[in-house]
């Protein structure tokens, strides 16, 4: 056998045919092992890319350093073959392993078949994404990889043409990557996958996607999935033509190799070099153990299917090629089948091993524990049981340890001796440890965080201009994009007319369309655009033109944007920042305030809500600053309303979770944020003329809120505290007071009970009746807080109704 010798067309050498050959057979092997794995209760669940290695293989020499990808959880084999992936890791995510150097794509965090690589150094800072071959990180949402796909690919577009970033060199070379899409058939019927489709033939960016058609999701077969049942046939309108620019599209068989390696040069040239997206549909693909460990496809496919997948499984099919031009014999090639099937089963058992002691490491040290308190004759049958128990755990796992020690505090409570001491100390110090593996990384925990961004006040001189709020964001954003080329905003009408209300307006003229973009009405791929440019080093201002249209992008901003930099352990970052405009403007669908679903979707995400443009304005200099994304909600009645510009507009901070005391008072506290603000003010004007002081304070901040729990000292003077909000009851305002009664203590200095105003169950009517009897409004605040004062005085505070 020659080493030099080729395969014809494209040209490939014996030897990385037949390692392609070993990496496939060891990926199937790591397949079936793990399918084992599960069934005996090693391991939770297991999803595998059986049946999908050898077009992957073809997909990786395609692949370069400084490429990206965005994947979903059938891409095992690419991950072998780009070389960010060992088969230990690989099993360690099976198991859940916590710890970094074991798994990692996730550190446990994961479910298996979750892919990363890691883009940030220890401090948080890009390391050289141009020498790397990188994969953005997973998640299991059947096609929520697409729009953080789009925004990977159109970094490259911006890197290209933009000639102020070309010093970035880290981050992009002449923005000649390519940003590699993997996706099953069946999620190609997801709006958002469609969506990304249509903005990338828009924008024109260097987009491989690819599609690997194995002709089900789970049991569902592609008659119920696709138009024509095949997805490069139903999206033929979007290839391209002499005259149009769209689409380059490929269909090729799973099996074929030659082909395979053929079309993925072809493919990946045609991205790199004219910046055009390309699709490579991948048919005939298989799926040798169905969809995944949670049931068996003999249920939903026909006998002639499995046995047509059999003659068609992809490394067979290798084999026979192999064999066929006489790469190898067959003595070799089994050869190669043992060897790669040894390797997977020992990166299996090394996997195994490493994870079980870094379980039994615990587990060992709370047994020599509880062994001491038994030795001091404490309880000893129920002690003994306990130990015992946590012993014959079979497979043990961390709680089982924490289980266990809890029952034995338990047990020992109101004990005193040197090992009742140990195993109380123990427990704050392993809570600490686990809190570090499990919860740890939500958002920054390095220098870049937003939390450690320093206040800068803002500066007026004696005649500082009076201009309108829009204007005071305006300038704001024009310095912005004077210092910083990496700046850029994205978002509909934000471009030509400078967004509806026209903080941007002249800007596009002054700094180009590649700064200030419009953008098609397509929320979530607007904000995938940004999550992937800002996952390459750029700081996007993603515009949702409407608080209310978040909607539209809740879910890639949920499952992609909120869990990035939890789910990667601080491997990956997304400081976007998502502009908005909310909370009144006129009916149901332009002035809701859906600030629950907010709070309780996006933690992962600052949450801020300025009452006006100069708080608003400091909060964008503060978290461009910082390295975490951020929801900035501005408030939507008041571009109109009269502010001072700041002399130091580009420079001045807000700082995170600092409550702003806006009118000092001494009987009742009212807690609130953005266009309630003024609403409470109106009212608190009105409750003074009856001789009631009220206290009032802006969060700003809803997420995180009030760190240093100030909110908490002005009740102590008050003992009364009413929340106003506009979300409907149970929303942001009974997030606030769960904050400030329970967090906070609060609870302990009330003197009546403690009162939310909200709006109503609907949302809001048309027109200014319509938000007045919707929204709560000055007259409510008034009675509310009169009633409170009334029930405390009721000689002073006569009845009014
Ligand atoms: C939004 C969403 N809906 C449902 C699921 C459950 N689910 C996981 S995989 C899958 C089938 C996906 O099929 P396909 O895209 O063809 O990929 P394959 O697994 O066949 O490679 C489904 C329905 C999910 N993960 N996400
Ligand atoms: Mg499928």
């Amino acid at each position: 056998m020659s080493i030099t010798k080729t395969i014809k067309a494209p040209k490939i050498s014996v030897k990385e045919a037949l390692n392609d050959y070993w990496i496939a057979v060891e990926s199937r092997e790591a397949s079936l092992i793990g399918r084992k794995e599960v069934f005996m209760g090693k391991a939770k669940f297991g999803i595998f890319g059986d049946g999908k290695e050898i077009a992957q293989l073809a997909m990786a020499k395609a692949f370069r350093k400084g490429d990206f990808r965005s994947g979903y959880y059938r891409d095992q084999t690419f991950m072998f073959a780009i070389g960010e992936l060992t088969v230990q890791q690989y099993f360690a995510q099976l198991y859940a392993h916590t710890d970094l150097e074991a798994d990692p794509s996730s550190a446990g965090r994961s479910m298996n078949g979750h892919y990363s690589t890691r883009f940030l150094d220890e401090e948080g800072n890009f390391k050289d994404l141009t020498k790397l071959k990188n994969s953005s990180s997973d998640v299991s949402p059947t096609s929520a990889q697409m729009p953080r796909l789009l925004g990977l690919a159109y970094a490259s577009k911006l890197f290209r043409n933009n000639p102020d970033l070309k010093r970035y060199n880290n981050l992009s070379v002449n923005g000649n990557e390519v940003a590699f899409g993997t996706i099953g058939n069946a999620a190609t019927s997801e709006g958002i996958f469609l969506e990304t489709i249509n903005a990338a033939g828009v924008l024109q960016v260097p987009m491989l996607i690819s599609i690997w058609d194995d002709e089900y999701g789970i049991s569902v077969p592609k008659e119920y999935h696709t138009t024509k049942y095949s997805i490069s046939k139903a999206l033929a309108g979007f290839k391209r033509n002499k005259n149009e620019k769209g689409y380059e599209i490929f269909e090729v068989k799973g099996w074929d190799y030659l082909e395979l390696c053929k079309i993925y040069q072809k493919a990946a040239k045609i991205a790199r070099e004219e910046h055009v997206p390309v699709m490579v549909h991948v048919t005939e693909m298989t799926q040798p153990q169905g969809h995944s460990t949670s049931g068996s496809q003999e249920r939903y496919k026909s006998k002639d299917r499995l046995m047509w997948e059999e003659e068609f499984d992809c490394i067979k099919k290798l084999k026979e090629l192999i064999l066929k031009e006489g790469l190898a014999n067959l003595d070799e090639l089994e050869s190669i089948d043992k060897k790669a099937r040894n390797s997977a089963k020992s990166a299996r058992n090394n996997a195994w091993k490493a994870f079980e002691e870094s379980i039994i490491e615990d587990q060992n040290e709370a047994l020599r524990l509880i062994n001491a308190c038994i030795d001091e004759d404490h309880n000893l049958d129920k002690l003994t049981a306990i130990r015992d128990d946590l012993m014959k755990t079979l497979n043990p796992i961390r709680s089982d340890t924490i289980r266990a020690v809890k029952k034995v505090m338990r047990t020992l409570r109101g004990k005193t001796s040197p090992a009742v001491k140990k195993i109380k100390d123990w427990l704050p110090a392993i809570n600490e440890a686990n809190w570090d593996r499990f919860s740890s990384f939500l958002y920054s925990e390095t220098q870049g965080s937003a939390l450690n961004i320093a206040e800068i006040e803002p500066k007026y001189h004696n005649n500082s201009p009076v201009v309108d709020g829009r204007e005071v964001l305006q300038a704001c954003f024009d310095a912005m994009l004077a210092r910083d080329p990496r700046i850029f905003t994205l978002g509909e009408d934000v471009g030509k007319i400078g967004d509806v209300n026209q903080g941007f307006a002249g800007l596009q003229k002054k700094y180009g369309k590649l700064r200030v973009m419009d953008t098609g009405i397509r929320e979530s791929t607007i904000i995938g655009q940004g999550i992937g440019c800002a996952m390459r080093g750029l700081r996007p201002i993603a515009e949702i033109q409407y608080l209310d249209y978040l909607y539209f992008a809740i879910q890639t901003l949920v499952d992609d944007l909120a869990t990035l930099h939890y789910r990667t352990k601080g491997g990956q970052k997304a400081p976007l920042i998502v502009r908005t405009r909310g909370h009144r403007l006129e009916g149901i669908w332009h002035s809701g305030s859906p600030m629950g679903m907010i709070l309780n979707s996006l933690r992962g995400i600052y949450v801020l809500v300025p009452r006006n443009m100069t708080q608003a304005a400091g909060f964008y200099n503060t978290m461009l600053k910082s390295d975490d994304p951020a929801l900035i909600i501005e408030p939507l009645n008041g571009y109109r309303l009269k502010e001072r510009l700041p002399m130091n507009i580009g420079e001045f901070t807000v700082p995170l979770g600092v409550p702003a005391v806006v009118q000092e008072g001494e009987d009742v506290t009212i807690v609130t944020y953005g266009s309630m603000v003024r609403i409470v003010m109106d009212a608190v004007n009105q409750l003074r003329e009856v001789g009631i002081s009220c206290e009032v304070i802006d969060v700003q901040t809803l997420l995180p809120f009030d760190l240093n729990n100030t909110i908490v000292e002005s009740l102590k003077k008050t003992n009364r505290i009413v929340f106003a909000d506009e979300d409907v009851p149970g929303g942001a305002s009974a997030f606030m007071m769960q904050k400030v009664i329970e967090d906070q203590k609060g609870y302990q200095f009330l003197d009546s009970q403690p009162v939310t105003i909200s709006a109503k169950e609907h949302r809001p009517a048309y027109a200014s009746d319509g938000d007045y009897f919707s929204k709560p409004n000055a007259e409510e605040v008034f009675d509310k807080v009169y009633a409170l004062m009334s029930e405390f005085d009721p000689d002073r505070f006569r009845e009014i109704y």
